[in-house]
């Protein structure tokens, strides 16, 4: 080949890839879903996938971080997990109920919001439902006045935690479960509960249904169901089988490392809903399979047509079981194994649900009341001080001094969006300080897009990579051995597009 030609091709590939590039508009959010057109290069795909991004609601989900989940009911008297729907509501008296220890227990211990389940797959409701007599009002616990969902309610409203209803769509006591019928009668529960007690804000959709081969078969009318929340809760998100939120996959408390919270959509269903993006975002359920080891690579995003924001809960119980069972007392998961969880949960972009099920005297008993409060002051006593605070953080191209502060602000909605995908981040201490715990978060709001990234630290003059990761997401939490320094280099080693980084913290744990 003469060097005419070469020069002619190298030219020709320039301008080829600076087209591609002026084509691929890296700016604004595209809303939380998004369509794959067919024309769509692999970059402008993987550029659309930086730039989906969390609804409102899903923000504020996100940001609650740390939820309880309790599960109480007629299982909790008939020592069971999964109820036939056969039980006698003479067996529920819970005598010392009182919705307000729960709601402090679990509010001092840092969680943002209580889900309840008001009916499990028994069909057993804490509240009196107009529409069976299969609940309260037909047991013993206040001589059939009670009503557990408004006092959990009401609860909640004065301590200031939000309230989130766990309603089984399975339900083995209903004579209409498994006809057109049960979708009304899920309705109406549904809108009891929706319009009750106050503001909902989360409802949570269990998948499971143990029906045998000859078992009943329910068609659940699934967009009725969203659209009555919609209408009387508008911003509560819909968990599990739910447009907005995802089960992370497993029931251990353990998140993948690589958590993306832009998924394929993957459903047939979101075209017959409306004529438009917008309209479709958060009216169906994404066909994700929730247990895979990959949902969002870029090779999952290169074969899909649609994207969508679908962040991922971890639901796991401080007991071996979801509901109390005496014989489990002294099995309540230790300080060290909920610390675990935490940094394998929030501290990998998911958020926890952790389950505490009250007992038959219908309070949280003691034994997980005193694991859940020393693990708080453990996570409270290392995340006490940053001692990245005031720091100067030197950003490449962009040394403003009020940029700079962004970073180690403590304040999560002040970032700092670099202007290439892979900055190199440099972080001057006040000095030598000593630490193992390390806090990353992106802003979502403009979209999650770290791929790979590494932490570096300056000792004895030469930088030594102390910890690394994949996604960063709304919080990255890494643990590694004590390190002292008082210089720090984060380099984002590959992202989507430009990241906009929001917080960053290091810590030194106390002993676990
Ligand atoms: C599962 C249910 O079958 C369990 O009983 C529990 O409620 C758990 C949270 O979800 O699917």
């Amino acid at each position: 080949m003469n060097n005419i030609l070469k020069i002619q091709i190298v030219l020709l590939m320039y301008i080829g890839s600076t087209i591609s590039i002026a084509q691929v508009n890296t700016k604004g959010s595209l809303g939380n879903y998004v369509e794959i057109l067919p024309t769509d290069t692999e970059e402008e795909i993987i550029n659309k996938a930086a730039r989906v991004t969390p609804s409102a609601k899903q923000l504020d989900w996100q940001k609650m971080g740390l939820t309880a989940f309790l599960h109480f009911g007629i299982n909790t008297f008939s020592n069971r997990e999964w109820g036939d729907g056969k039980e006698d509501p003479a067996n529920f008296n819970p005598e010392q109920l009182d919705a307000e220890q729960w709601v402090k227990t679990c509010k001092e211990a840092g969680m943002k919001l209580i889900m309840l389940t008001a009916k499990h797959h028994d069909g057993f409701c804490l509240w009196p439902s107009k529409y069976t007599d299969h609940s309260v009002k037909s047991s013993p616990w206040k001589n059939g006045n009670g009503d557990i969902v408004e006092e959990l309610s009401l609860a909640c409203q004065k301590y200031g935690i939000k309230l989130g209803i766990y309603l089984s769509p399975w339900d083995r006591n209903s004579q209409v479960y498994g006809t057109d019928d049960y979708n009304d009668y899920f309705v109406n529960q549904l809108t009891e509960l929706l319009t009750n007690y106050g503001n909902v804000a989360e409802v949570w959709f269990d998948g499971a249904n143990g029906e045998g081969p000859n078992g009943k078969k329910q068609v659940y009318a699934w967009q009725r169901y969203y659209t009555t929340i919609r209408k009387l809760q508008p911003n509560a998100v819909i968990a599990i089988m739910g447009p907005d939120v995802r089960w992370v996959g497993t029931e251990s408390g353990y998140g993948r490392d690589t958590e993306w919270s832009v998924v394929p959509a993957n459903t047939q269903d979101a075209d017959k809903i409306a004529a438009t993006s917008q309209q479709k975002a958060g009216t169906f359920r994404p066909e994700v399979n929730a247990m895979a080891k990959d949902l969002g690579s870029r090779e999952k995003l290169l074969t899909s047509d649609k994207l969508v924001w679908y962040p991922s809960e971890v639901d796991v119980s401080i007991r071996p079981g979801w509901f109390y069972h005496p014989d489990q007392d002294d099995k309540v998961k230790s300080v060290e194994k909920l610390l675990d969880i935490y940094y394998s949960s929030v501290g990998k972009n998911s958020l926890l649900l952790l389950n505490i099920p009250p007992d038959t005297r219908g309070l949280i008993h003691e034994n997980d009341a005193a694991i859940l409060k020393k693990w708080r002051e453990t996570l409270d006593e290392t995340f006490k001080i940053n001692l990245a605070e005031k720091a100067k953080v030197t950003f490449e191209k962009s040394p403003s001094s009020s940029d700079s502060k962004k970073f180690v602000d403590g304040n999560y909605d002040s970032y700092w969006q670099a202007e290439g995908n892979t900055p190199v981040i440099e972080i001057q201490l006040k000095g030598i300080k000593t630490f193992d715990r390390l806090m990353v978060q992106e802003q979502i709001s403009v979209g999650q897009r770290v791929e790979k990234f590494m932490v570096e630290a300056k000792v004895d003059g030469k930088w030594k990579t102390i910890t690394e990761g994949t996604t960063i997401g709304y919080k990255r939490l890494l643990r590694f051995d004590v390190v002292s320094t008082n210089e720090l280099r984060l380099t984002i080693l590959a992202a989507r597009a430009n990241p906009a980084l929001a917080e960053f913290g290091i810590y030194k744990a106390v002993s676990e």
